[in-house]
């Protein structure tokens, strides 16, 4: 029986190993994807990420049937604001920044409302939840140590949004040796042109920074290798 799950990708098929796959859920937290939160109060609409709650709560049901590693992350600050750059604090000139209060709590604070997961998509016990204070989700996190310890050398990724925090992780995975399969379903941006930029920067130049595939080709590769196990 084949160890890897074929799948067609783009730039070419992606060969998912089970065993050293896990599915890594970027930031699809409340303050980004819910009416009246911070991402709303910045004058984004919502209504552009939320089209992708629901593909990713079939995938996330599909891998934990499956078995399979997941881990989910949340972009936020100590409560005391010390791991906060004083740049990312300042920049956009808005009003009300990082730390203020916010329509859900304390904006990007950890513990706070705004800054949890949808309930969704809520992690289960036994799931890394990775509180990441840049866009990255490597730095200044134990996510590298956390895949090393589980032999995962492959990541499928998804979450918002394309361009920043799922773009960040990618490259940062990419040069980190890890192969990343990013679902263009289960990713989304404020900005339409920006998602569509984004995941071609990822398989432009023979897969630069990884794959683009949808959730719908791993649900069927999960299922049928179920079945054949
Ligand atoms: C994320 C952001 N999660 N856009 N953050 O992409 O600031």
């Amino acid at each position: 029986m084949s160890t890897t799950i074929d799948l067609a990708a783009e730039p070419y098929e992606f060969a998912l190993a089970p065993e050293h796959c896990a599915l890594l859920i970027i930031d699809m937290q409340r303050d980004f994807l819910e009416p009246g939160g911070f991402g709303e109060m910045l004058g984004n609409d919502v209504s552009q990420l939320r089209g992708v709650i629901e593909p990713n709560r079939k995938l996330l049901a599909a891998w934990r049937a499956a078995g399979l590693s997941v881990l989910h992350t949340r972009e936020g600050h100590r409560p005391d604001l010390a791991d906060l750059p004083p740049a990312k604090k300042i920049r956009g000139r808005s009003a009300t920044s990082i730390g203020d209060a916010g329509p859900m709590g304390r904006i990007l604070v950890r513990g706070e409302d705004g800054h949890d997961i949808i309930p969704e998509l809520y992690p289960e016990p036994g799931e890394p939840v990775i509180d990441k204070p840049g866009k990255g989700a490597f730095h200044a996190t134990d996510l590298h140590a956390i895949l090393q310890h589980r032999d995962v050398k492959q990541l499928v990724v998804t979450g918002v949004t394309t361009e920043v925090c799922v773009n960040t992780t990618v490259r940062e995975a990419n040069d980190r040796g890890y192969d990343c399969l990013v679902l263009e379903d289960c990713c989304g941006s404020y900005y339409p042109e920006f998602h569509a930029m984004g995941l071609k920067m990822i398989k432009a130049q023979g897969g630069i920074f990884g794959w683009v595939s949808s959730s719908e080709r791993v649900i069927k590769g999960l299922a049928d290798w179920k079945s054949a196990q």
